[in-house]
């Protein structure tokens, strides 16, 4: 917590006074030139702007009263980007493409450090626009306006960034490998922000605006454009806990928290794990060590298909009716994942509810199960939408590891359980979730992903709906009712979002 905090800045309404009188009489050295600042005066009032700008002049900064082209930083208080830009519009002021939308939170620190702070992505108030909108003076079309959140951007695998885009998701694995969670976040939205952007990166002047890129990821961008590579993203990849952590988390069942553990017990390589005989492993990790291979190897489109019929094949045996689709990345498009993942709903009341343990049963029984882990429902229907964006739902499910028959095989000849030379079966990870058919909708939204995706969606749904979403649905906390929805459309309604396909969902 900043320890001005801004109700440290709030001045009494006669203080205010004082100084809007003062303020007429008073010259104040100039110390930052390039900086002249405009304040929004809705929600923050006549007073406090005025007390906020002889603040500001009196620490050196430029301000202005009326908003001009020399204005390069607009600061509101309370207000959401859009909410500036109505109003800014509602007034008929414009402003250049050069200008900084931000937060007073960026404010009250350069006034607490006197001096201007760096803009970090907290600080930017995003604004969607239009940029063929009659704004006065009128945006130059080089402007790029992309909104902060992924759910308002269509994002497609056409990532024509993805020299930059990697090097981003590197950095987030390293800072979720050193346990920086903030800085994980950062460059998971950063690289996420520039997998939407419809052209190649090819000078800085296009990314100047765009937010949540702070100035360490422009200087990684800047890098890559200078020498088609990132010395600094290199050098960290080569530090021994990322490569150690590496290693550790590609076995399946090995988290964080087994890696740290790993790494503190002095191992640095999956041989070493390996060699050591009297380390315990759980069933899970011992399956991750015995087809290490087959899992690491992405899966096909064609084995997903191969699972997902299989799949249907069986549960319709049982349920006719039931829905079986096909989620995860592949649902979004990809060509390849690292699992398949399938949810199974029926819109007969109550008849999901044996799916899950008869298909395990069929798996085993025909020799197709390698491993699996079934999690019971922890539902409840009183329960409110969890606030965290990251929460795990509470349906029932199953992690399973199959024993998928390689495309010219028939399932009738992979019996035999050899792990050899010339096996007729691949190991292949499957998540499998049951859901109430009327969670259905907010199930398949979650799971069909991406990651990023589902937490802006999330960050998006409280922090510009007031309400709270989770894989099991939608509650608005102001009327104070669950929200139906029968399709992903619908939802995206209850949202107040353009409707965006799962192909556009890959943030
Ligand atoms: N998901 C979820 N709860 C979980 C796990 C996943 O809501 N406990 C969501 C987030 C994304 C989606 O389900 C699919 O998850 P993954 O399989 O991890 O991601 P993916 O996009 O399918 O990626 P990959 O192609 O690598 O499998
Ligand atoms: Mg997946």
């Amino acid at each position: 917590m900043n320890p001005m905090s801004q109700s440290a800045l709030v001045p009494l309404r006669k203080k205010a006074k004082m100084v809007h009188i003062s303020q007429s009489f008073c010259q104040h050295h100039i110390k930052f030139k390039e900086i002249v600042l405009f304040l929004v005066e809705r929600k923050m009032g006549s007073s406090r702007r005025a007390f906020l700008m002889d603040l500001a002049r009196k620490r050196g900064f430029q301000t202005e009263i009326e908003l001009s082209d020399s204005v390069t930083h607009i600061v509101a208080e309370n207000n959401s980007g859009p909410e500036v830009l109505k109003w800014l519009q509602s007034k008929n002021l414009g402003f250049t493409d050069k200008t900084h939308i931000l937060d007073i939170s960026w404010f009250t620190e350069c006034m607490e450090a006197k001096h201007p702070v760096e803009i970090q992505n907290r600080h930017l108030l995003t604004v969607q626009q239009d940029c063929s909108a009659n704004f006065n003076p009128p945006l130059s079309s080089s402007c790029v306006q992309v909104s902060q959140y992924a759910c308002q951007r269509r994002t497609t695998l056409q990532d024509t960034n993805r020299i930059f885009t990697d090097a981003f998701d590197i950095l987030a694995e390293y800072f979720e490998f050193s346990e920086n969670k903030g800085r994980k976040v950062a460059f998971l939205r950063a690289s996420s922000l520039i997998k939407s952007l419809p052209f190649p990166i090819t000078a800085m002047k296009e990314v100047e605006r765009l937010p949540w890129l702070g100035d360490q990821m422009k200087a990684i961008i800047e890098e890559i454009l200078e020498e088609g590579k990132s010395y600094k993203v290199l050098e960290l990849m080569s530090e021994e806990r990322y490569k150690s952590f590496k290693q550790f988390t590609s076995v399946f069942g090995v988290g964080l928290k087994t890696s740290d553990k790993w790494y503190r017990m002095g191992f640095r390589t999956l041989e070493d794990i390996k060699n050591e005989k009297e380390l315990k492993l759980t069933k899970m990790q011992k399956c991750g060590f015995l087809y290490y291979e087959d899992i690491t190897s992405s899966v096909s489109w064609a084995e997903a298909e191969t699972t997902d019929q299989l799949i249907k094949s069986i549960v319709w045996k049982f349920v006719p009716d039931a829905v079986v689709t096909l989620t995860g990345g592949f649902r979004r498009g990809k060509k390849n994942g690292h699992d398949v993942d399938i949810i199974i709903t029926c819109p007969r009341k109550g008849k999901e509810k044996n799916i899950l343990h008869n298909t395990i049963s069929v798996l085993k029984n025909q020799g197709l199960l390698l491993f699996s882990d079934i999690i019971e429902s922890t539902f409840v229907e009183t329960k409110l939408p969890s606030k965290h964006v990251d929460a795990l739902d509470h349906f029932q499910k199953a992690f399973l590891i199959l024993k998928l028959p390689t495309q010219q095989t028939a399932i009738g000849d992979i019996i035999d359980p050899c792990g050899c030379e010339g096996r007729k079966w691949k190991a292949v990870r499957l998540d499998l979730v049951i859901t109430p058919y009327e969670q259905y909708s907010y199930a398949l939204l979650g799971w069909t992903g991406s990651r990023q995706f589902e937490r802006d969606l999330r960050r998006y749904t409280t922090h510009e709906r007031k309400m709270m979403l989770d894989n099991h649905g939608l509650y608005d906390k102001s009327k104070k009712v669950f929200l139906k929805a029968s399709n992903e459309e619908e939802i995206f309604e209850h949202l107040g979002l353009d409707y965006l396909e799962p192909w556009e969902r890959n943030a």
